[in-house]
């Protein structure tokens, strides 16, 4: 596929009807987007599009409106498909995020494959959402957690542990892709190959990475990847579960009810394959109708070219804040994703964010549900920016200025 041309990135801001404002009387700087990204208007027409003239349930009815509804529906899921080089729709599992993707594997999946004595290996960056559940997996049936260790503040993982981690008794491998509190960008291709020479089946979380650069979970050779729809342009509440067919196929379902089945007796159901099987219900349909326009804006825009920008600004964000006396940097020193954890010493992370927002810098801070990984680096929280493709250099120094009257505040 053609990379698109070097877009005119400020141009495309006026796509994004929210970023046209000021907040606390000053022009909006929004660097949250690891928590979520901002919308452009095709994203936010598809759906008024959708529930103005196409809304009806899907797969149950035959007349048009549902016809429409559910031909948007699956059209996004083919959509969904080629936006991460699936093999075909099928693979493609809707859910209402990341969260509930991973919990789904570790429901379903888990609950089938693991026993009392096996090991789930993870790494030491997991966001709670791939981590909570394997331990409630853990708790279900006697099997052990083990960590890949970080090795410091630069937030890299230490892969030279990974073939002693890698025991007969692991069962599944799951992995962050891209560390939403540090920045760092996992070499998952090779982590998936380490563990599948064994054997080992292995999970990738993409939330940060989907939207930033070309995904190709066939290149990845994982067997399950898992992202959300919010963080990537379209809206909240959907996401998407990704699994290699053979392991779909012997999956049992999670949640019962209407769609997931064939035929239901008083006493027995046979359910329909993956992916209906695992998406008991009504489902979201506008939010797969925005993802699916959310893709097309992605792609006219080249993932290549995000991931080219995001890394500029990350690189060009950690230069200038590394300049500062007193602030104390996370992740790697180069090659990181597009976002920047730091401390200012003794000005508590939720303090610079309060400061920053009355400057309509928009920041986080806490622990970004990595609370193990700020205990092992000793630290309660960060503040954080992190980066999408709409946000300039401008904003930087902006953002960096703030930083620095923050420091002068507290006396620094
Ligand atoms: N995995 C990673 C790496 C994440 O960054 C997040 C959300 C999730 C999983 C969960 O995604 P969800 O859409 O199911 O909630 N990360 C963040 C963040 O960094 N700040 O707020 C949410």
């Amino acid at each position: 596929m053609s990379v698109p041309p070097t877009p005119n990135w400020s141009a495309l801001r006026e796509d994004f009807p929210i970023l046209q404002q000021q907040v606390h009387g000053k022009p909006l700087v929004y660097f949250d987007n690891a928590a979520t990204s901002q919308k452009p208007r095709s994203v936010i027409r598809s759906l008024v599009h959708y529930y103005e003239h196409d809304n009806a349930n899907v797969h149950r009815g035959i007349h048009e409106l549902s016809n429409r509804s559910t031909g948007a529906f699956e059209a996004a899921r083919a959509r969904t498909a080629k936006f991460i080089n699936a093999g075909s729709a099928d693979e493609i599992i809707f859910t209402r995020g990341t969260t509930e993707s991973i919990n789904l594997v570790a429901n379903t999946w888990g609950t089938k494959n693991l026993k009392a004595g096996d090991v789930i290996l993870l790494t030491e960056l997991e966001h709670h959402s791939n981590l909570v559940p394997w331990q409630m997996l853990a708790q279900r049936t006697g099997a052990k957690l083990a960590y890949v260790p970080v090795t410091g503040d630069e937030g890299l993982l230490d892969l030279s542990q990974l073939d002693a981690l890698l025991t007969p008794q692991v069962k599944l491998f799951a992995m962050v892709h891209i560390s939403n509190s540090m920045g760092t960008v996992n070499p998952v291709a090779e982590m998936c190959a380490r563990a599948r020479a064994r054997g080992i089946t292995t999970l990738v979380d993409g939330a940060q990475s989907a939207g930033h650069l070309p995904v190709d979970v066939a290149a990845i050779g994982c067997d399950f990847f898992a992202f959300s729809g919010h963080k990537i342009c379209g809206p909240t509440g959907i996401g998407v579960l990704w699994g290699r067919p053979e392991v779909l196929d012997g999956m049992p379902p999670w949640q019962g009810g209407g769609e997931m089945i064939l035929s239901v007796g008083y006493h027995h159901t046979d359910y329909k394959h993956a992916p209906h099987r695992f998406e008991a219900g009504t489902p979201d349909i506008s939010g797969p109708i925005g993802l699916h326009a959310a893709m097309d804006y992605l792609d006219a825009i080249g993932r290549e070219n995000i991931w080219r920008h995001d890394q500029d600004l990350a690189a060009y964000t950690y230069e200038q804040l590394a300049a500062l006396d007193n602030i104390r940097l996370f992740g790697p020193k180069s090659g990181r994703a597009g976002l920047v954890s730091f401390l200012l010493k003794d000005v508590h992370a939720h303090d610079v964010v309060t400061l920053a927002d009355q400057a309509g810098v928009a920041l986080r801070g806490g622990h970004h549900c990595t609370q193990p990984l700020m205990h092992k680096l000793g630290v309660e929280s960060t503040a954080r920016a992190s980066f999408y493709f709409y946000n300039t250099r401008a904003e930087v120094d902006r953002c960096v200025e703030v930083v620095r009257e923050i420091q002068k505040f507290f006396g620094g």
